[in-house]
């Protein structure tokens, strides 16, 4: 082999190996980059499957996909509160609230007065009574919202309570609002 050719010869097998590195770097890059992602992919799913559940109930046990209307929950507190006169006053805490068309609200009042009262709206149909309870040993009552056109909705309580906050907006009154779906 004269000087040339082995040079040559030395040359390519120098090509050839820096060719095998080149692709062995590569493989580690895919390689790294597919576990990266695997172990992103992981970490997302852990997150999603660790967190806590919202209010929303699919109907039916469907978890989205039947076109059938989410229950939604809300809880109500009936307590006494500042009047802003200086007082304590008996209030349904919120008193008033929003919710969409198609959507049944499953509403859990917690009496912590020691008066009973009602939780009213013709518009609605609604006619629930809350039983008495009391400041350690509050009543619990459900009863459910299921609206079928958007508006304003008042409710109010109609067994004599709180003299001060009977009829007032924001204690022993309300209104619902239904927006479209
Ligand atoms: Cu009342």
């Amino acid at each position: 082999m004269s000087t040339i050719a082995a040079a040559q010869d030395e040359v390519k097998r120098h090509h050839h190996i820096a060719g095998l590195v080149t692709l062995l770097s590569a493989l580690v890059l895919i390689a790294g980059t597919v576990f990266g992602l695997v172990a992103g992919a992981a970490a997302i799913w852990s997150s999603v499957a660790g967190s806590p559940q919202v209010s929303t109930l699919a109907a039916g046990g469907a978890a989205g996909g039947s076109g059938q209307a989410a229950i939604q929950s809300l809880h109500l507190v009936v307590k006494e509160v500042p009047n802003g006169a200086g007082q304590m006053a008996e209030a349904f805490v919120p008193a008033s609230f929003t919710m969409k068309t198609g959507e049944t609200l499953r509403v859990t009042v917690t009496n912590y007065t020691s008066m009973p009262h009602t939780w009213s709206s013709t518009g609605l149909g609604v006619n629930a009574m809350i039983a008495p309870g009391g400041s350690s040993s509050p009543s619990t009552t459900t009863f459910t919202i299921d609206p079928h056109k958007a508006g304003t909705y008042s409710w109010q309580c109609e067994t004599p309570c709180d003299p001060w906050s009977m009829g007032r907006m924001g204690f022993m009154e309300g209104s619902v609002t239904v927006v479209r779906a």
